[in-house]
């Protein structure tokens, strides 16, 4: 075996509802991110680890699943973006990912960023399923000229398409380096963090208009027992009339949002979930710095 290890960051980058967090999970092969078919649903940056030996060379892909790129309207948006400028800075290799209905938007940041980087670029061009072929080459010719002289790829993450050509495309351009992280880890969060995640994508998967973007989920115990793992957990809304939504006639829709978080956590942690829900209201938590940083989002 070669004593030369190879590893690096490679950073998921794009709009909202692209297919970033559904690429990661492809990418690594495990449900680490959070999907759903409303904007902003990742709201941190996620790395997930690949570990490997290609022609004899063993390598460490770390990547990063970032928020969508969007103009920002709340502080909570503002940390989300800080987490999308560092994710960039650390990069390795940027996926910038779009799909065959998506059009650049000229955000600050993202411009300077894309007019000025020397880090290599690759454009992935998601959800061919969903056009033709004459769709899709007038997709990648739009994506070419955003992007001159940058390698652009059709993909299908949900179908896994071309995926493969995108691990080869980063496995080469991966710089010689010790790997950053043990080899058994799997991700950067703890264990709370993916608990609360999954909370939050059955409220992005049974709620309407601004619910689910009201909502933040805080883990304030998580305590694994031999045959089971105790998870209590508090869901923050921004207004009382919010909080009976949540909670639904006679509690129905918070008990449904239980039973399938249960269902996902238990194939998660492979344990049988005991779970516990308390719905809290927090006024306009998405506009406060304190809030904000004791729900684990960094600010300036
Ligand atoms: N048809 C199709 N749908 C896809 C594909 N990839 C992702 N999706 C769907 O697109 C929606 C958004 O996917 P996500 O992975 O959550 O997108 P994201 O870019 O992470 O979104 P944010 O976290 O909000 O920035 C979900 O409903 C996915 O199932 C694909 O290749 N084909
Ligand atoms: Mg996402």
């Amino acid at each position: 075996m070669d004593h030369q290890h190879k590893a690096g960051f490679i950073s998921i980058i794009g709009k909202p509802n692209v297919g970033k967090s559904t690429l990661m999970n492809a990418l690594v092969g495990e449900r680490l991110s959070i999907v759903s078919s409303k904007a902003q649903t990742t709201r941190h940056r996620i790395l997930g680890m690949l570990n490997g030996v290609q022609d004899g060379t063993e390598y460490q892909i770390v990547y990063s699943d970032t928020p969508g790129v969007l103009l920002p309207k709340y502080e909570l948006h503002k940390s989300m973006m800080q987490f999308v400028r560092n994710s960039l800075e650390d990069a390795d290799v940027v996926l910038y990912v779009t799909d065959v209905f998506d059009t650049y938007e000229d955000l600050e940041f993202l411009t300077s960023w894309k007019d000025q980087t020397e880090t290599p670029i690759l454009v992935l061009v998601n959800k061919i399923d969903l056009v033709d072929s004459e769709r899709l080459q007038e997709c990648l010719s739009y994506w070419q000229g955003v992007f001159p002289g940058k390698p652009v790829l059709p993909i299908s993450a949900q179908e896994k398409v071309h995926l493969e050509e995108i691990f080869t495309h980063v496995v080469n351009q991966l710089p010689v380096h010790p790997p950053f992280f043990d080899k058994d880890e799997l991700t950067d969060k703890p264990e709370r963090f993916f608990a609360a995640e999954m909370i939050r994508e059955k409220i992005f998967l049974n709620y309407k208009k601004e619910i689910p973007y009201s909502c933040e989920v805080v883990v304030t115990a998580f305590k694994e027992e031999e045959k089971i793992i105790r998870i209590s957990s508090e869901i923050y809304v921004e207004r009382v009339s919010q909080r009976a939504i949540l909670i639904g006639h006679k509690g129905e829709s918070i008990k449904k949002v239980g039973i399938q978080a249960r269902a996902e956590l238990e194939k998660f942690f492979g344990k049988q979930v005991f779970l516990e829900q308390f719905v809290k209201v927090e006024p306009d938590w998405r506009g406060k710095a304190d809030k904000l940083r004791s729900f684990g989002y960094t600010l300036d």
